[in-house]
């Protein structure tokens, strides 16, 4: 039997780790690039159309929000990464509030890795899922605006992204027509139930990074993730991999990003 959500509530907009729910309900969280659709998921998920903001411009959710499903468990929506306009100071609030979160967030039964399907990962996606790995989170990942591709698309997407995420369960999505709802409440209610969907044992079959990603990887890894505690290292920074782009492209077009991918990333229509 499919389970249901019969209610969801708007439970917390927390700013503050020391402000997060403290009941024992247990937590999964959203994580995934700015604009690539976290808060729609939500919005599909539970049918509530504006339970969550989201807005066709990158950066909506700034706090962290906590909304309550079925009085049983709270899915956690995050602000994006990789959000180009956001100040430096926007940036480094946004990332000690998230390094706060993961924390002291006591209940986390998994976080839930959100990419666009049509696009390559990119260098952010990379390391927000190195990351995952090497704090030993469950979870899941999910493909999301499936809509937007054909089934030759999906497929064909699929192979070049999935092998950069070894090992880990896939759900594809869509929140326009609310495709992949109970492939993804199943895999929400394994994470519950503490059933591993990341396989840590499998060895690493991942397509080799190209050396633009690699060097990128390299230049924001040089400048994050130390650990705060044992338990604990720093999530990947929310930096802009695009002003660094506009910085060595200068043939790059302000009007084309729209939080994605340059079109060089996409898949190819033929
Ligand atoms: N066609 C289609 N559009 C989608 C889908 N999911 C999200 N969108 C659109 O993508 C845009 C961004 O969606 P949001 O849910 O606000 O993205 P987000 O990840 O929460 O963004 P931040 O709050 O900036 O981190 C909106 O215009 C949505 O309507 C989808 O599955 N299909
Ligand atoms: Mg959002």
């Amino acid at each position: 039997m499919t389970y249901k959500i019969t209610s969801a509530d708007f439970k917390a907009c927390v700013v503050n780790k020391d402000a997060l729910p403290n009941d024992s309900l247990p937590v999964l969280v959203l994580v995934g690039r700015s604009n690539v659709g976290k808060s729609s998921l939500i919005n599909s998920l539970t049918g509530r159309k504006e339970l969550a903001r989201t807005s066709s411009m990158p950066g909506k959710t700034l706090t962290i929000n906590y909304y309550l499903i079925n009085n049983e468990f709270y899915i956690v929506d995050l602000p994006g990464y990789g959000y180009a306009k956001a100040s430096k100071v926007t940036r480094q609030k946004i990332q000690s509030m998230m390094d706060g979160f993961f924390m002291e967030c006591k209940n986390m039964k998994g976080v839930i890795q959100v990419v666009d399907c049509r696009h390559d990962p990119s260098a952010l996606d990379l390391q927000m899922s190195e990351w995952i790995r090497a704090q030993r989170f469950n979870g899941f990942l999910v493909l999301t605006k499936a809509d937007k591709l054909s089934n030759q698309q999906l497929l064909k997407m699929q192979k070049r992204i999935l092998p950069h995420f070894r090992g880990i369960f896939p759900v594809l999505y869509s929140s326009k027509n609310n495709t992949g709802q109970d492939d993804f409440l199943n895999a929400a209610l394994k994470l519950l139930a503490g059933t591993p969907l990341i396989n840590y044992d499998l060895k690493d079959t991942k397509k080799p990074v190209s050396d633009r990603s690699r060097s990128k990887l390299k230049e924001q890894s040089d400048n994050s993730s130390k650990p705060l505690n044992q338990s604990a290292a720093k999530t990947p920074r929310a930096s802009s991999d695009v002003s660094k782009r506009k910085r060595r492209n200068p043939r790059f077009k302000k009007k084309n990003y729209d939080g994605e991918p340059r079109k060089n990333k996409q898949i190819d229509s033929k």
